[in-house]
């Protein structure tokens, strides 16, 4: 109840804040595109974490407006950087159910007058993704407006995943934990490998996440499948000012 009410007064007042974290081409390393990650300043100074206060909105309804206010935001931010780099925003799946999205989309793009082939969708693993006709028609007419749609913390919590070539997405993000002990454990580089070679047979570029050292970063890039490398090797999610600083440096 005191986040639900906090959260309340911070979307009045102004308290959230997009972070970006680079996703970073593995030859050239050249940043293609940046996720934004969403942060709550506190009054008292404390930085919140979305794994704190998303659970929350969801459940008192405020995840709708915390939406609407991060796609926006993302597209004002991104309007900055050098044209080259896409900006990609987290969807709940409770967001992708609303009647509206498309529409808010569309309208957030012509407001702030951004280019939809800058702008990228993460969407997660769903269970009912596949199956639920109302979802992919919402992420067929994004695709149709030249957003690309990417599958984020692919192989968590997945029975079945035949569903993934049935979805209009363009890239698939595998999840971090695969890259857990990797370095010291032949069976899990094989299953990381046989994953890239899965998702890259399906014609979907490839992102893999989590990549935190440099020992990781080499067996990573080894792989010329894997399109986009993200992680704290190339730094934590910066602020506003920081990103567009470092896109305009590089
Ligand atoms: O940034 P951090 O590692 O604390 O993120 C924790 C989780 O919150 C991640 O799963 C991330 O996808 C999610 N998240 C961050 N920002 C947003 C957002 O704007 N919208 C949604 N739906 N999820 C977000
Ligand atoms: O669920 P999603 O993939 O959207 O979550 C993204 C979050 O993952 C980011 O908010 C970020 O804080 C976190 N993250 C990004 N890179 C790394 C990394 O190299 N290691 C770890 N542990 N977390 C990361
Ligand atoms: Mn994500
Ligand atoms: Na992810």
């Amino acid at each position: 109840l005191r986040i639900e009410t906090g959260l309340r007064l911070a979307l009045e007042d102004n308290q959230l804040r997009l972070f970006f974290q680079p996703l970073v081409e593995p030859n050239t390393l050249r940043i293609s595109t940046c996720e934004a990650l969403i942060r709550w300043m506190a009054p008292d100074g404390r930085m919140i974490s979305p794994g704190e206060f998303l659970p929350v909105a969801e459940e008192t309804g405020l995840m709708g407006t915390l939406t609407d206010w991060t796609l926006y935001e993302a597209m004002r931010i991104a309007s900055d950087w050098p044209s080259s780099v896409a900006v990609a925003v987290n969807l709940s799946p409770s967001q992708l159910l609303r009647a509206d999205m498309v529409e808010v989309i569309s309208t957030a793009l012509r407001e702030t007058n951004f280019d939809p082939r800058r702008l990228e969708i993460e969407i997660t693993e769903n269970l009912l993704l596949g199956e639920h006709q109302p979802v992919l028609a919402k992420l067929e007419a994004l695709r149709d407006m030249g957003i690309s749609i990417a599958l984020d913390d692919f192989g968590t919590g997945f029975s079945n995943f035949s569903y993934i070539a049935r979805l209009p997405i363009g890239k698939v993000k595998i999840d971090r934990s695969f890259l857990t002990g990797i370095i010291a454990d032949k069976r899990r580089q094989s299953l990381l490998r046989g994953f890239v070679h899965l998702v890259a047979s399906l014609d979907l570029r490839i992102v893999v996440e989590g990549v935190e050292t440099i020992e990781l970063l080499e067996f990573v890039s080894s792989d010329p499948q894997v399109t986009q490398i993200q992680g704290f090797v190339f730094g934590r999610p910066l602020p506003e000012t920081a990103i567009g600083t470092l896109l305009r440096a590089s």
